[in-house]
């Protein structure tokens, strides 16, 4: 684990959902002096962050001794460690599976989202319908499911675990994709989002369109 004093590297985009997650945990966590966040060239050939990352993936967490963390999971798992005060770890005992279940239930939807956004980036003539309906589907069943999820008392509570975080990485995927439509017929779903809308973290990440 690295000292107070000793910097560390966040290379990120900004509009990867899950580098937002990382850079949502910076701010919750108030490490702006300690973390340096760098923007990644991402999907291009030869890129210099090919040196830094292999894999050309962010988000990227590059360690005082060199050593390079990437999947989101990790990085936010070490920065939320950083002050020996995780606030977004699970809680004990029986929760854990819950935050857990709502974890990989809103993992899956921005899986699904950025597959499906990735596709529109794609020349007109390469992309594929098939593969648009089908995270387009994926898209609705799940919004479904969460506009009851969403009432989950570890999804309304504080600001205190990884499956909110994503959720509402999620659900803001709607600035990116606006075929994402997630909103009508979801009143709790908007509710919840709407409550989050303005705290600095979230409104601060927000992918920029
Ligand atoms: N499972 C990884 C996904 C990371 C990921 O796919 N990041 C995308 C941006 S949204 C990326 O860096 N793509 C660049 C590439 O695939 O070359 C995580 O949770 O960090």
């Amino acid at each position: 684990m690295s000292e107070p004093g000793e910097s560390l590297k966040l290379y990120i985009t900004a509009n990867s959902p899950y580098a937002r997650l990382a850079r949502i945990v910076v701010l919750e966590k108030r490490l702006e002096g300690r973390v340096e966040q760098v923007m990644a060239k991402t999907r291009q050939a030869e890129s210099p962050y090919y040196q830094v990352n292999p894999s050309g993936r962010v988000p990227c967490l590059v360690l005082p001794d060199g050593r390079r963390l990437e999947e989101s999971q990790l990085v936010c798992h070490y920065l939320d460690h950083l002050d020996a005060a995780p606030r977004f770890e699970p809680p004990a005992g029986e929760a854990t599976l819950e935050v857990r279940r709502l974890e990989a239930l809103a993992r899956s939807l921005v899986d699904g989202l950025s597959v499906w956004i990735r596709e529109g980036f794609r020349p007109q003539d390469e992309r594929s319908p098939g593969i648009i309906a089908h995270e387009r589907d994926r898209a609705v069943r799940l919004i479904d499911v969460w506009e009851t999820e969403v009432g989950h008392p570890a999804i309304q509570g504080a600001l205190d675990n990884m499956a909110q975080l994503t959720l509402i990485t999620a659900l803001q995927l709607e600035h990116w994709n606006p075929d994402f439509e997630w909103r009508d017929g979801h009143p709790n779903l908007v509710n919840w989002a709407e409550s989050l809308a303005d705290k600095p973290s979230i409104h601060e990440t927000m992918p920029v369109g």
